[in-house]
């Protein structure tokens, strides 16, 4: 479809569930054969909705219904929104510390919902990557690109203060919002941009304080895309190359990035991967095969991906058997109508 198609909105959101659901086997894993991602991938005997999803899909849901309900950002109704969410299904694999979080945001009492938040981990904040893997719906539901940046950055920061963490929430949600527009058809320029947003949105005291605090190099997310760049123009890279200069964790700073390199590398066939796969199924398997953080990564690349190359190319198999896949399609298409209405 063109740019901000309904195919793409569609894609874009049951692209991340699908990462969440598939990646989910492999999470934590050190090492992950690609014959075994494979094996699994080509699965046809699960039932319907076996495949259950984690924390990266109950969260993006609640900031998808968040936005839609309230058609727009409003803080108070997201925070509740993630403790209700907590409070009904606490065992979908929440990080170990953003779940302090969650249980603060159940109290009537609170009034300043970001509060929470800032308390974690001696009040540095959270560096993880749970603002990030819930960030693609704030791309569908602003058409511009300040306001996408705006409300992610917020939307992060109810569980993430660190800048590192919510920065990298900003930049999936610019990933996403360039693929909806179609600029992933020029690689370089899709890389271009997101280096120079990311430019202006590091260059900010509390983005410098927090990464020196945390020993980073002072444009954290910058290093880490100049380094996507020369890695996709490089065209032949190894998976343990990627790991050890991109990484693989929980972190914000060692994921998101490798989340866009994941899609960049698949936008050309691989060896190793089958011939009949399309960009999107390369995009998952290539993302499980690195292991670690496999579905949170598989999220992140999965919205990234399927925003490029719609819905129509994400297999009806994976789809049927992917816990949360049909209300993710049903959520994209009302953000799409609430987006084209705004
Ligand atoms: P979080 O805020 O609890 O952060 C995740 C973890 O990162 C924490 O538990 C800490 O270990 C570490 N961390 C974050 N900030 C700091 C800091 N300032 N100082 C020291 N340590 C820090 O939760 P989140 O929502 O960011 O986590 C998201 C991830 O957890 C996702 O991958 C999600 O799927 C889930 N998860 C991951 C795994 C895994 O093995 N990769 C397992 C279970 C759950
Ligand atoms: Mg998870
Ligand atoms: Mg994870």
């Amino acid at each position: 479809g063109g740019p901000a198609s309904l195919s793409r909105f569609r894609g874009a959101l049951v692209g991340a569930v699908l990462g969440d659901c598939l990646g989910g086997d492999f999470e934590g894993a050190e090492d992950v054969p690609l014959d075994r991602v494979l094996q699994h991938l080509q699965d046809d005997t699960r039932g319907d909705g076996t495949l259950q999803y984690s924390d990266d899909t109950a969260m993006l849901r609640c900031v998808a219904q968040s936005l839609l309900n309230r058609a727009g950002f409003d803080e108070q109704d997201m925070a509740r929104r993630f403790a209700k969410e907590y409070s009904l299904a606490p065992g979908r694999g929440y990080g170990a510390g953003v779940i302090q979080v969650l249980k603060k945001l159940a109290s009537p009492q609170l009034s300043d919902v970001y509060q929470p938040a800032r308390a974690q981990f001696g009040g540095r904040g959270s560096f993880g990557n749970g603002g990030a893997m819930r960030a693609a719906p704030f791309a569908l539901a602003f058409k511009n690109p300040a306001e996408v940046k705006r409300c992610s950055r917020l939307g992060a920061t109810l569980t993430h203060s660190c800048a590192i963490g919510y920065n990298g929430a900003v930049l999936q949600a610019l990933a996403v919002h360039l693929s909806l527009q179609g600029v992933l058809a020029t690689p370089q320029e899709f890389i271009n941009k997101l280096i120079s947003e990311m430019e202006e949105v590091e260059n900010d005291e509390t983005a410098r304080s927090d990464a020196r605090a945390l020993n980073e190099s002072e444009f954290p997310f910058c290093t880490r895309l100049h380094k996507v760049k020369e890695m996709v123009e490089r065209n032949s890279v190894s998976i343990e190359e990627v790991i050890s200069e991109l990484g693989n964790g929980i972190a914000a700073l060692h994921s998101v990035p490798t989340a866009i390199f994941c899609v960049m590398h698949c936008l050309e066939p691989r060896e190793g991967l089958p011939e009949q796969y399309g960009g999107f199924e390369r995009t998952i398997a290539y993302s499980l095969a690195l292991g670690g953080d496999t579905d949170t990564i598989a999220c992140m690349a999965g919205a990234i991906a399927g925003a490029h190359y719609g819905v129509d190319s994400v297999p009806q198999t994976w789809q049927r058997c992917c816990e949360g896949a049909v209300e993710a399609d049903s959520l994209a298409e009302h953000l799409h109508n609430m987006y084209h209405r705004t």
